[in-house]
């Protein structure tokens, strides 16, 4: 009798541990907003073609075509300068953490056509 409720008494000790530590977990991921935003490069257009970011995010570009396509910011190439994207590869830009909010098309170099818009926002 009392090895089972000794046994009780561990496996409760043991359930407070664990949520305290999912509650750490939990606590200390909340304030880092960064996130990993996709783009797919698909049948010649951007998806999505507006891409909203925020200070601190990743941008993951994804050629998802059997050719070849490139990313590029024209009016903030310290952002992203022209970069060509192999068939099926896949290439990540970092908005930095200062970034001011603003507004930048962005094109692949090889087809005209083809345009999305980058749009940072506040944090
Ligand atoms: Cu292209």
């Amino acid at each position: 009798m009392g090895q089972v409720s000794g046994f009780a008494r561990a496996m409760s000790v043991r359930a407070i541990l664990v949520s305290a530590a999912l509650g750490t977990l939990a606590l200390t991921a909340r304030p880092v907003h960064a996130g990993v935003i996709e783009v797919h490069l698909k049948e010649q257009s951007f998806e999505p073609k507006t891409v909203s970011a925020r200070p601190g995010d990743t941008i993951a570009f994804y050629n998802d075509d059997k050719e070849l396509h490139s990313v590029f910011l024209p009016d903030h190439e310290s952002l992203l300068a022209e970069h060509f994207i192999d068939p099926h590869a896949r290439y990540e830009i970092a908005i930095p953490a200062t970034a001011d909010a603003a507004t930048y098309n962005l094109v692949c170099t090889i087809h005209l056509n083809m345009k999305g818009t980058l749009q940072i926002i506040a944090k």
